[in-house]
């Protein structure tokens, strides 16, 4: 039984926390002449715990109030884990184990409740927990999909910055075609990264965009390719023909293209946007989510609903607008985040 172990691990971090509250460390503001530093750990989980404050504060005042386990504790605990977005199918998963293992004696009081409530969350999220190898190609190609404004483009220019600190040398093609100023906005991610973007106008077609972008990522031996894609055309059925074709054209260059579809989820917008994602995943056989606007309205149980409901691998979160929020999606610091506040 390994329930303590969000406990230990909680006073092993506190120097590092400690760290992220120093507001030298906060206030870091991009500027274009300053190197963008997206990995920068503390400032990273400062804002990951900022981000699901919401929910840990609801978790931290339950069981601040309660010592023992009594009749009430487990009705009002799955309360507090629907109205944290967990969904009915995981809080009914994490309510059984619980009960089970009162029922077995192994826990006998509320704070034992909490650890092992964060032990079995972090068991539940730990599976799809998943990196990205962009060093099993050259250039790795990684498509983007998912509905407008769930994040695609800002989610680009995120990981273009992350690339880029790497040493690796980073091209955005710029295939949202469809909407106005899209192509700009990728513009502005490639310039304040300073990597090259491959655009047409505006109305062009996006799978000759994505065609042209990975001739030119393999004649200029680029790493990481990163395509943008549209997320609304005037019809649904147009929009997942038009990301098949963009599919099938780059597999004319080179068959093993893409190398990650990546689908991007607002984690505010609930059922609805998982049927989406489930209709991308048919059309185009996702290989992994990015979940991005953990710092909004969201509650960080939604990332249990996405897991349970499409059994995709999570990539990375994004916890703001700004270029150092995005992170590769760690459980463990994700269930810190959501069930500790203190
Ligand atoms: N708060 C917050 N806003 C985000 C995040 N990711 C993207 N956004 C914002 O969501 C809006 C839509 O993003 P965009 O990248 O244009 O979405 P796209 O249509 O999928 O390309 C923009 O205003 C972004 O700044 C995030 O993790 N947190
Ligand atoms: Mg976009």
């Amino acid at each position: 039984m390994a329930f303590n172990w969000f406990r230990k691990n909680k006073t092993e971090k506190n120097s590092a926390q400690e760290q992220a509250q120093n507001p030298e460390v906060q206030n870091q503001e991009y500027s274009e002449k300053d190197a963008p530093k997206p990995q920068e750990e503390s400032g990273y989980l400062s804002r990951l715990k900022q981000g699901l404050s919401k929910t840990s504060n609801a978790f931290s005042g339950f069981f601040r109030q309660r010592q023992e386990i009594d009749d009430s504790l487990l009705e009002d605990l799955e309360m507090l884990l629907l109205s944290a977005d967990v969904g009915v199918e995981g809080t009914k998963k994490i309510l059984d184990e619980l009960k089970g293992q009162i029922a077995n004696k192994e826990i006998s009081d509320a704070n034992q409740v909490r650890s092992t409530l964060a032990d079995y969350m972090h068991s539940l999220l730990a599976p799809y927990e998943t990196k990205i190898d962009t060093a099993k190609a050259k250039p790795f190609v990684i498509l983007m999909i998912g509905i407008n404004g769930a994040g695609k483009t800002t989610t680009i220019g995120k990981l273009a910055a992350k690339y880029k600190s790497e040493g690796k040398k980073v091209m955005l093609a710029a295939a949202d075609t469809f909407r106005a100023a899209a192509v700009e906005q990728l513009q502005s991610w490639g310039e304040k990264n300073s990597v090259p973007v491959i655009a047409q106008k505006t109305g062009a077609d996006a799978a000759s965009v994505a065609y042209d972008a990975l001739e030119a990522a393999k004649a200029r031996e680029c790493d990481v390719l990163i395509v943008d894609t549209a997320g609304r055309l005037h019809t649904q059925n147009h929009l997942m023909e038009e990301l098949k074709k963009v599919k099938r054209v780059l597999q004319k260059l080179d068959a093993d293209v893409p190398h990650q579809t990546l689908i991007v989820i607002d984690a505010g917008n609930g059922q609805n946007s998982l049927r989406q994602a489930k209709e991308f995943h048919q059309a185009m056989g996702i290989d992994g989510v990015v979940i991005t606007k953990l710092d909004g309205t969201a509650k960080g149980g939604s990332l249990f609903a996405v897991t349970e409901q499409l059994r995709l691998p999570v990539c990375f979160i994004g916890v703001g607008e700004k270029i150092e929020d995005l992170r590769e999606f760690n459980a463990r610091d994700f269930v810190e985040a959501m069930i500790y506040n203190d």
